[in-house]
């Protein structure tokens, strides 16, 4: 089994597209193993976003992904990473996959509606980021 990190963004949570996410994974046998509302604030998303850092995006991502709450949900299945990341599709909604969350609910290349982890070591740096420790 391992971990990845699953964090529904500011435009789905204002919308209340919760449930209907969290019925997909669950139904791709994903196992919940902790879900938390929360506002990140802006040191934690520059953290989590370091990788991006100086790219042109970078500073309006940081000001959406604050903006408002989200969920973040800590998921466990085996090979979960690439799990996760078939089930959320590419990274343009306009070029993801029929049936994957960001074809369903994705609006644009920045509001994409969801994040997931594109490594074991990402989802592990990111589930601490986001959820402190082990929890
Ligand atoms: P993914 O979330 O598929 O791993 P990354 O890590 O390349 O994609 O991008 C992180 C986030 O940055 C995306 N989810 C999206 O919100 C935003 N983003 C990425 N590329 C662009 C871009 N060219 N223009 C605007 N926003 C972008």
């Amino acid at each position: 089994m391992s971990q990845t990190y699953l964090m529904i963004k500011p435009e789905l949570v204002a919308d209340q597209i919760i449930g209907e996410i969290v019925k997909m994974l669950t139904d791709n046998r994903f196992r919940v193993l902790a879900l938390e509302m929360k506002r990140l604030d802006v040191a934690q998303v520059r953290r989590f976003y370091a990788e991006h850092e100086g790219k042109p995006f970078y500073e309006d991502l940081v000001a959406y992904i604050t903006s408002g709450p989200v969920v973040a949900v800590r998921l466990e299945k085996d090979n979960a990473v690439a799990d996760l990341r078939a089930l959320v599709g590419a990274t343009d909604p306009g070029a993801a996959a029929p049936g994957t969350i960001r074809y369903l609910y994705g609006r644009s290349l920045q509001n994409n509606g969801v994040h997931a982890s594109d490594s074991d070591a990402s989802a592990l740096r990111e589930l601490a980021i986001v959820f402190g420790d082990g929890t």
